[in-house]
């Protein structure tokens, strides 16, 4: 699937993300290439890319190699490399220490070291490079997520020609929790540099330009942000959207809103309804020993996502005998995830000794509490669990959108299933039909499980098929449309303010 014809011509759309989508696999004769990584960006943006003459700028996931332009299953990829002193300072440090906790509400404490923003300013300054030397001229460049939100400002400057979008996966936290980083105007500047700024949740648009006026004095009608201009500044004409702001005074405007991604729910229906991943799915249910209930969790091992608090919920349902062990199973999938960074291991501990304490207390020889698995499996394997699964727990503390509630949806093409979803999730906003906790308050998640355990049928089909009238509609590829949308409109000098 790889070719090594360079990609080094001037492209009309260009992604930039910290990683790519594409991983490195090795055959039996020691020849390593690439594999186009099934995530649902890939998948959204692969039929654009093609038809669009595009190119994918990012991280290749080594450190230390220099790697060149090639293609990978029609995608035209170009490679940033990053030093391992980089990888830790930029990204496990400044992405993933500082930025991660700060935008999640502070669950975790944020680390701030000044040499972690130094090397994120480089490698920021050097993905912009890149996607410029890449760039036709008037080209649509989207940048994806909080590894690089100086990209944009850092483009504009080399290259005011172009049409820039960001997209931002993850929450942007309320000021008052913002306003700690050391760096936050320069983050604020850094993202203006875009024509459009998305973002998962309205709040999160609307918490994005309070920042702006209480950092920068900036006005702001409604989703527009309006940037003064120097009008001294040659380069002022050569400005998207310029107009006159009702002080008399020369501003660029940004449109600044939200956007909620989704997934490719119609490869999750079709998944579903595979006869080897039914019979999978059957199977499962048969080696936990056919209990009358099989409860879920997928997540990433992240202090984000409220495992403990799900663990701590479900050990009290057993403790008090509301629930018993041989009728009710618990599978929890923790896929490994960052785990060079302290936070990581300490959470993975704790974690994992409460899972050794709910079945020391709880399980029996014929009967697991809570099947706990730290692997990464197959996609085939992870549709089988959600067929599987009778309740699905998404109890995340913060979560930009969460895709795992979206996943469990577009798979029940039976339309049976619960799905308890906690509002600090994204993916609350749009599935209101959810049982919808506060995964803080124990008490309120224990009676929803109970609640969704013995929820009627009826119940079940009427709640699950508006969830899936929601998930099928809104699939990855109407969002990624939909931004681009935005964006090509843009650059004819036009906002849309709303989905049409
Ligand atoms: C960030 C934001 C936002 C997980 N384990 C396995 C596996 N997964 C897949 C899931 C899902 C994806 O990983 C996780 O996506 P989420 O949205 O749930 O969460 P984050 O990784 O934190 O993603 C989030 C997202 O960006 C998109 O904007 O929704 O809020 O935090 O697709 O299925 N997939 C496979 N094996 C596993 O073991 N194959």
């Amino acid at each position: 699937t790889t070719s090594e014809t360079a990609a080094t011509e001037a492209y009309e759309l260009v992604i930039v993300s910290n990683r790519l989508p594409v991983d490195r696999v090795v055959d039996e004769s020691g020849q390593a290439s690439w594999r186009p990584s099934p995530g649902g960006l890939v998948t959204a943006l692969q039929p654009v890319m093609r038809a669009e003459d595009g190119v994918w700028v990012g991280w290749a996931g080594v450190a230390d190699e220099e790697i060149e332009p090639f293609e990978a299953d029609g995608i035209n990829i170009l490679p940033v490399a990053l030093s391992e002193q980089e990888l830790q300072e930029y990204y496990e440090g400044f992405s993933n220490d500082t930025l991660w906790p700060l935008y999640h509400d502070v669950i975790a404490q944020p680390s701030y070291h000044r040499e972690w923003w130094e090397s994120y300013v480089q490698v920021n300054r050097r993905f912009a490079d890149a996607a410029a030397g890449a760039a036709a001229h008037g080209a649509v460049v989207w940048v994806h997520d909080y590894q690089l939100q100086l990209v944009p400002a850092m483009l504009r400057e080399v290259r005011p020609d172009l049409v820039i979008g960001f997209f931002n996966h993850i929450p942007f936290p309320p000021y008052g929790i913002y306003s700690q980083l050391p760096w936050r105007r320069q983050i604020i500047d850094g993202l203006l540099g875009a024509d459009v700024i998305g973002f998962q949740r309205v709040a999160d648009a609307g918490n994005f330009s309070r920042a702006v006026r209480r950092l920068k004095g900036y006005e702001t009608r409604g989703p527009i942000i309006e940037v003064p201009i120097d009008s001294d500044d040659p380069e002022a004409g050569s400005h998207r959207h310029v107009t006159t702001n009702r002080h008399g005074g020369l501003v660029r405007t940004v449109l600044a809103r939200a956007f909620p991604i989704s997934i490719d729910a119609e490869q999750y229906q079709s998944l579903a309804r595979r006869p080897d991943i039914r019979a999978r799915a059957a199977e499962i249910r048969e080696e936990l020993g056919n209990p009358e209930t099989i409860m879920l969790g997928v997540d990433r091992l992240d202090y984000t996502k409220g495992i403990g608090h799900r663990l701590k919920a479900f050990g009290e349902l057993l403790r008090d005998g509301r629930i018993d062990v041989e009728d009710v199973t618990l599978v929890q999938v923790a896929s490994p995830s960052r785990e060079r960074v302290e936070t990581y291991r300490q959470l993975r501990d704790e974690i994992e000794l409460t899972v050794g304490r709910i079945n020391g207390d709880y399980a029996t020889l014929g009967h697991t509490a809570v099947a706990y698995l730290h692997h990464g499996y197959p996609r085939e394997e992870m549709v089988a669990l959600y067929l599987a699964a009778d309740v699905m727990l998404v109890t995340a503390l913060r979560d930009g959108m969460n895709l795992v509630a979206k996943e469990y949806v577009a798979t029940r093409v039976d339309e049976d299933g619960v799905l308890v979803l906690s509002e600090f999730a994204g993916a609350s906003d749009e599935l209101r039909q959810a049982l919808l906790i506060n995964p803080h308050d124990i008490e309120g998640l224990k009676d929803t499980i109970l609640q969704a355990i013995a929820m009627p049928k009826r119940d079940r089909v009427r709640r699950m098929r508006a969830l899936r009238k929601k998930v099928l509609t809104n699939d990855v590829a109407r969002w990624s449309a939909s931004f681009l949308d935005a964006l090509t409109r843009s650059a004819h000098g036009d906002h849309p303010l709303q989905d049409p």
